[in-house]
């Protein structure tokens, strides 16, 4: 098989990546070596900032987001039993966000590629990636399942988009990696029940923290902070919802609704950044690059903005015949990347008691988070980097 970029992964970067390319003249391969229904159902990133929406319209991806997103213009911060409300429109003139979940823009994308896209290969493996530094890479790959038939994607360009446990990082030599892991982890669940306030709340309790978020006006997305390694089974249905209630309480009495859990999963939190995300005609996007802890929202929305910069340069690349935008790509990325990281850090450290804390330490989060309800600067800040960075 033969293509200008081939792209390792059908998640978010992968997708749109593709369709970016399609859109400009540029053809490629997708190789995503799971089925299409582990790729369209498996829960994950749930806002999307002002920069993603514009892309996905722009790209002709957004006319359901459109329809059934929740367009949300702030979020409420909650700790020591009171209530704070950050307003977006008024702290960044006008931006906001949109609830619209990882799982639907990527059925979006999907649907899109198979229409009228270039080859989509499910169940396709990418068992490494080869001739990285030469001016004909290719990707070794698996069709089938474990028991598939090998074969060879030759390319002008491969881009990982592959996730933290793909091949393609392996293939950048002399890499740095910059990491972070944190004592602690989300249980994540889904309840088919309406959630009970219009916005995110993130909660702050002595007891840990909690999110509330949604899918739906009928589905509600919630979040307790647990050990690293808690087994999600471990909790019962009504451990989870009596656990939420204790860390959303309010002053003025303000209650959750339960409902029945229909998903109960855990995820882990890290930091990540590796350096570079180029090499030669090898590109790394998204997950692949970097990892955020998703207090901050931003892994989906950075593997954006990764895409965006690479589809803009490989087009460049097309037109001009120049490849100062492909010299420029990971650097270009990397300042937004390491932007979202001091954000995603900030965010988790401000809200999550963490074990071993001391009463300094939790005076010290209840006064970040009073200067946020208290100063229009700090609040603009937050605003700024939840409704998103700059791309490129
Ligand atoms: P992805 O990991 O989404 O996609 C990589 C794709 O590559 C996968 O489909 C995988 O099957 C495929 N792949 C891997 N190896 C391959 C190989 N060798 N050959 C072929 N294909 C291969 N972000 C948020 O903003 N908010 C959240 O709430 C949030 N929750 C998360 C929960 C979990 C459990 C995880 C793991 C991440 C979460 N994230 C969240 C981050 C997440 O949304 C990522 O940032 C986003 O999926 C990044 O998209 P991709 O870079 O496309 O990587
Ligand atoms: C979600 O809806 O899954 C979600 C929302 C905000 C976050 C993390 C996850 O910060």
């Amino acid at each position: 098989m033969r293509t200008t970029v081939g792209i390792i992964g059908a998640g978010p970067a992968g997708l749109l990546l593709a369709r970016l390319l399609h859109n400009a003249g540029i053809d490629s391969v997708v190789l995503e070596g799971r089925d299409r229904a582990y790729v369209e159902h498996r829960q994950r990133a749930g806002i999307l900032e002002q920069g993603t929406v514009d892309v996905l319209r722009a790209a002709g991806a957004g006319e359901r987001m459109d329809r059934e997103g929740l367009p949300h213009e702030g979020i409420e911060l909650r700790f020591a039993g009171r209530r704070h409300r950050v307003d977006f429109p008024a702290l960044t003139g006008g931006r906001s966000v949109m609830v619209y979940a990882q799982t639907e823009v990527c059925k979006d994308l999907i649907a899109l590629q198979l229409a009228d896209g270039g080859p989509l290969l499910f169940e396709a493996e990418a068992l490494a990636v080869e001739g990285a530094g030469t001016d004909r890479p290719r990707v070794r790959f698996r069709h089938g399942g474990p028991d598939g038939a090998e074969d060879v994607l030759e390319c002008e360009y491969v881009v990982g988009c592959d996730g933290f446990r793909g091949v393609s990082r392996a293939a950048v030599p002399g890499g740095r990696a910059f990491e972070r892991t944190y004592p602690y982890g989300w249980l994540g669940i889904l309840a088919d029940v309406a959630p009970s306030h219009d916005e995110l709340v993130y909660a702050r309790h002595d007891r840990g923290f909690a999110l509330l978020s949604m899918r739906s006006p009928s589905v509600s997305r919630l979040y307790l902070q647990v050990p690293a390694d808690t087994d999600p089974d471990s909790w019962s249905d009504d451990e989870i919802w009596a656990e939420l209630e204790r860390r959303f309480e309010t002053r003025d009495g303000w209650t959750l609704d339960r409902g029945p859990i229909t998903q109960k999963s855990v995820t882990p939190m890290r930091s990540y950044v590796h350096e570079p995300m180029r090499h030669g005609r090898l590109f790394l996007a998204g997950d692949a690059a970097h990892i955020v802890p998703p207090t901050g929202a931003k892994g989906l929305n950075l593997a954006v903005g990764d895409v965006v910069t690479l589809a803009r340069a490989l087009v460049h690349r097309a037109e001009k015949g120049s490849d100062e935008l492909l010299d420029a790509y990971s650097a270009t990325c990397l300042r937004r990347v390491w932007q979202a990281e001091r954000f995603s850090y900030d965010m988790t450290t401000l809200l999550h008691p963490a074990p071993g804390a001391t009463p300094f330490d939790d005076r010290l989060q209840l006064a970040r988070l009073d200067r946020f309800a208290s100063s229009r600067a700090a609040a603009t800040d937050l605003a700024e980097a939840y409704t998103g960075f700059p791309i490129g």
